[in-house]
């Protein structure tokens, strides 16, 4: 019987779902296991080749684990809000929700072809209102929750309202955008509306007014990833810096356990690093300066308080309240031209751009320290949202100081009297060299820090300052809160009405709150976000019923929020409701999450190290000091697969024009790059009719070509649908099987690494599954499989596979599991093979990564029942006990050439042998013996001279 690979797919598939061989229920008799890949985005491009291969991994994992008779959860589902769906909806009238169902039809048909055991009966996806029910649900608990920094938890808010009317601001110690401090008659005595706005401060979901990137063309604020050069990456519009009101999340206050979390978990270095960095936990000094000739001060903030006898000029954020109130007269044309520059930069660009600008506010602070007065400029090297959006600048000792003191030829005064502060005398890394250890600094006050290394002048340093009440100690983190609105339709709604311009939950027993109907996807004329076109978006308080904006009385009737959440508002507990997706009295119910507690096994890519990685820990914890998560990491172990990179194409759009110009001319203009779908280019050459029906902005596209053609540009980087560089896996399934795809992909290499893909080679993946096949069936379909029991070769070969397959897949090492079973198959054609004791268990141990195939043969040998419940074999080490030893020959300590002996050879005839062997003769060189010496079972060393 031929190795027919449609049948067997297409049979087994229809099977599994029969017999619900992947449904999985909690069995408290099993240890659990939980796999989960990170959900997609069911984008209109359907799956690629570089999508499955972390399924594939995760698949193989679970399926392994099953064998070894865990309880495994393999859920899978869509993250189906999202920003292509809707520009879609924007570009068609095609409503999201259609284009999103069909999109997930699509890739649940690719995902089938491809045989994963997922269990598709707790499928998820984020858009409808069961889950996002629960996303809303708990974004009112952020609201009505505040963080305590004492218990180092989320606490009920009403809490805090207490304090505030017995104790008011005396002696708490609670997360906060901005340092408060009222009596208890204070707030009593505030209205309603006040006492709103203070607690504002507070909440966990709060509105807060945050530096935003604003597209006006778009109408919508972007994210930093979403914005490029200054344009949005989506259409090329500009992209301004505007303060908003903003719904944000207090992920900050979550700063030091989402640190402290990383050390419970079994992530790569390199990821937690990441993450250490994007937390940017720095401990320094927040001192205080008094402006010359003023009743202002301001704060700053220091890790290097040691240095204050180097400061010779201090720096504001240009978006800091001050720089109007410091800026004189004589100023201020000049520092608002530099505000104007300075508005379109993104922070991003901020950081990675080290041109010098800035501009002198007129104004001097003093030097708490020294009382010598120094000039205040403004400038964008120092952020707004970071520390207290001010520094004291001491160039001398720090490269960004002193490249902005070189440029507008400020004092660079070194702590070290004398020392050479030459540009090549400057190490940017340690600052000056004179610096460490200090001697010869000058004293000032009565602090000395004579003879002391930079860390404990800087602990000297935050002593006095503490001392004498010019600051205090602090610890800065560089995460942010996350803002948590976009001016867009296709998302989730926010459960809030407003009242009197204030917000107000919605009752929890009436969630979830479903997203409205709308004319247009669009922004409304007025420049509201796009629900402000529904007609059916006000919320009554009495029927606590979603009514018509008509009905809108500010008394009973409000209008509800026109923001929706933000992308990662879906993803962000969604592994707590594949544990229970049916439930509808809870997100997930107790007993089931302490059954499967948390994600053993997280698979996914790098590119979520930051946002989704952050936002889904901190989500956790939240829901953690809820008591509703039982685990305060959510994902135990986690495995970032590598990318499968496609060759992608380019074209070169010249600035501010819709004109396109070929790849070698394009250094004549200005110009961005841009890429284009490879599906309209061939040899790199652009069917330039094809570009034009390709999205409707080009279609007044014209060209500069040469030679009569327009020439793209080309890259191998990310396989991914923004890139319009993709590989279909339909096709391979089509013609070499899913069993070929699965293993082929695990074959192009390490998991974790990042490869091209690459067609060659998948031939001779699908030909061991063949000659796997031909161990069972000869050509003339003769079934080969015998009951003769197993000879020791037959054995040992069969157990070095157990034993390697055991130990790759537990290290994420499959690309080496594929060759073991080539190896193995091929030992066992030479021996001629077919005997069922061997072959019973090779199908096994194959199982994971072959499955349909897998199943067949099992069926076939006459075994009940799926594989998947099979026993996964344990290696016996004694068939492993090599009978020879391969002995490496050394003449003079240098290995010449190897040999191999029977095990229980004697060593007086090992020496016999290798004397008498030719090479020895040769290695000799003419030399005679001193000594022979024989080291059992490893080497032999010949002593000449
Ligand atoms: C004086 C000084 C001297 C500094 C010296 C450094 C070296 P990290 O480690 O990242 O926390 N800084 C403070 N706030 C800033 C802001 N909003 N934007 C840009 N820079 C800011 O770095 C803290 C240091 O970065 C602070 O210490 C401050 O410069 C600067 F030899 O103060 B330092």
């Amino acid at each position: 019987m031929e190795y027919n690979f449609r049948e067997i797919e297409k049979k087994w598939q229809k099977r599994w779902v029969e017999n619900k061989t992947y449904q999985v229920t909690e069995d408290e008799t099993k240890k659990k296991f939980y796999v989960l890949n990170m959900f997609p985005y069911p984008s209109g491009a359907g799956l690629h080749v570089g999508h499955p291969l972390g399924y594939i991994a995760s698949d193989i994992y679970a399926r392994y684990k099953r064998l070894q008779g865990f309880n495994v959860l393999n859920p899978m589902g869509y993250d189906a809000y999202g920003l292509p769906a809707e520009q879609y909806a924007i570009q068609t009238g095609q409503h999201p929700a259609i284009t999103t169902v069909n999109n997930i039809n699509r890739y649940r048909e690719q995902l089938d072809k491809i045989g994963f055991s997922f269990d598709w009966n707790r499928e998820i996806r984020t858009c409808e209102p069961e889950y996002y029910h629960w996303t809303q649900w708990a974004f009112q608990k952020m609201f009505n929750s505040y963080y305590c920094n004492d218990e180092k938890q989320a606490r009920p808010i009403q809490e805090l309202i207490e304090a505030f009317s017995q104790t008011g601001t005396e002696g708490i110690n609670v997360a906060c955008s901005e340092e408060l401090s009222f009596t208890a008659a204070e707030w009593n005595a505030k209205s309603e509306k006040e006492q709103q706005e203070i607690l504002m401060n507070y909440r966990i979901a709060y509105l807060g007014e945050t530096m935003v990137n604003w597209c006006p063309q778009l109408g919508t604020v972007l994210a930093n990833d979403e914005v490029v050069d200054g344009v949005s990456e989506r259409g090329g519009f500009p992209v301004i810096q505007k303060k908003m009101r903003q719904w944000c999340l207090r992920v900050s206050a979550y700063a030091q356990r989402l640190l402290d979390g990383l050390d419970t978990i079994d992530w790569t270095e390199s990821l937690k690093e990441t993450q250490k960095n994007w937390i940017g936990r720095s401990e320094g000094a927040e001192i205080e300066f008094k402006v010359k000739d003023s009743d202002l001060e301001f704060t700053i903030f220091t890790t290097r308080a040691d240095t204050m006898f180097g400061v010779t000029f201090m720096v504001l954020a240009p978006e800091s309240e001050l720089v109007q109130q410091l800026t004189t007269d004589t100023q201020k044309d000049e520092v608002n031209a530099y505000l104007e520059r300075t508005k379109k930069r993104t922070e991003r660009e901020r950081i990675a751009d080290r041109s010098v600008t800035g501009a002198f506010s007129g104004s001097y602070a003093i030097n708490p320290f020294t009382g010598e007065a120094v000039p205040i400029w403004i400038s964008d090297y120092v952020l707004a949202g970071y520390g207290t959006g001010a520094i004291m600048a001491v160039p001398a000792h720090d490269s960004r100081d002193y490249a902005f003191a070189k440029h507008f030829g400020l004092e660079i005064r070194p702590l070290v009297e004398g020392c050479d502060v030459s540009e090549e005398s400057f190490d940017a890394k340690e600052g000056i060299v004179c610096n460490s250890p200090r001697e010869g600094v000058t004293p000032y006050c009565d602090l000395s820090l004579n003879g002391l290394t930079i860390k404990e002048a800087i602990a000297a340093t935050k002593k006095y300052v503490k001392e004498h009440n010019l600051g205090r100690v602090k610890v800065n983190f560089r995460l942010r809160d996350a803002i948590f609105s976009r001016q867009r339709y296709w998302g989730e709604p926010f459960p809030v009405y407003y009242k009197d311009n204030m917000p107000y939950m919605i009752d929890e027993s009436a969630l979830p709150l479903e997203l409205p109907e709308v004319a247009k996807f669009l922004p409304t004329e007025t420049g509201e976000p796009p629900l402000g076109h529904a007609a059916k978006w006000a919320w009554n308080t009495v029927n606590k019923c979603v009514v018509e904006n008509e009905k809108i009385d500010n008394i009973t009737v409000f209008p509800l929020e026109l923001n929706t959440m933000p992308g990662f508002a879906g993803s962000s507990a969604y592994y707590l409701r594949y544990m229970d997706p049916h439930n509808n009295q809870a997100l997930v119910d107790k007993k089931t999450d302490e059954y499967w507690h948390n994600v053993d096994l997280y698979v996914g890519g790098t590119e979520h190290a930051t946002g989704h990685l952050i936002y889904s820990r901190f989500w956790n914890k939240f829901l953690y000091d809820l008591g509703i998560s039982v685990a305060e990491e959510p994902f135990q172990k986690l495995v970032n697969q590598g990318m499968i990179q496609g060759r992608s194409n380019f074209v070169y759009r010249i600035k501010d024009t819709n004109t396109f110009v070929s790849l070698n001319l394009k250094d004549q203009y200005d110009t961005t790059p841009l890429h284009v779908d490879v599906n309209i280019v061939s040899n790199d050459v652009l069917d330039l009719e094809a570009f034009k029906a390709w999205r409707p902005e080009y279609e007044t596209a014209e060209f500069i070509l040469e030679d009569g053609k327009y020439i793209c540009g080309w890259a191998v980087e990310k396989m991914s649908k923004s890139m319009f560089n993709v590989v279909n896996p339909d096709m391979i399934v089509d013609k070499y099987g899913a069993d070929t795809l699965r293993m082929y992909e695990m074959f192009l290499g390490p998991v974790e690494q990042s490869k091209p893909w690459d067609t060659n080679g998948i031939d001779g993946v699908h030909r061991f599954i063949k000659k796997f096949w031909s161990l069972f069936y000869d050509r003339n379909d003769n079934y080969l499989v015998t009951d003769e029991p197993a000879t020791k070769e037959e054995l040992k070969s069969l157990h070095k596979l157990i034993k390697k397959v055991t130990g790759d897949i537990e290290q994420f090492s499959y690309n080496t599991s594929i060759s073991a079973f080539m190896i193995c198959v091929n030992e066992l054609f030479g021996m001629k093979c077919s005997k069922k004791e061997i072959l019973n268990q090779f199908i096994i141990v194959l199982a994971p990564f072959a499955p349909h195939v897998c199943e067949e043969l099992w069926e076939t040998l006459g075994n009940a029942g799926s594989v998947c419940d099979a026993k996964w074999p344990v290696c016996n080490e004694e068939y492993l006990v090599e009978n020879t030893v391969n002995y490496t020959v050394s003449f003079n300590g240098k290995a010449r050439f190897n040999m191999e002996f029977p095990a229980d050879a004697a060593s007086d005839a090992i020496q016999t042998a290798v004397l008498a062997d030719e090479r020895s003769e040769k290695w000799m060189e003419g030399k005679s013996i001193v000594k022979v010496i024989v080291v059992p079972k490893k080497i032999v060393n010949i002593v000449v001279k």
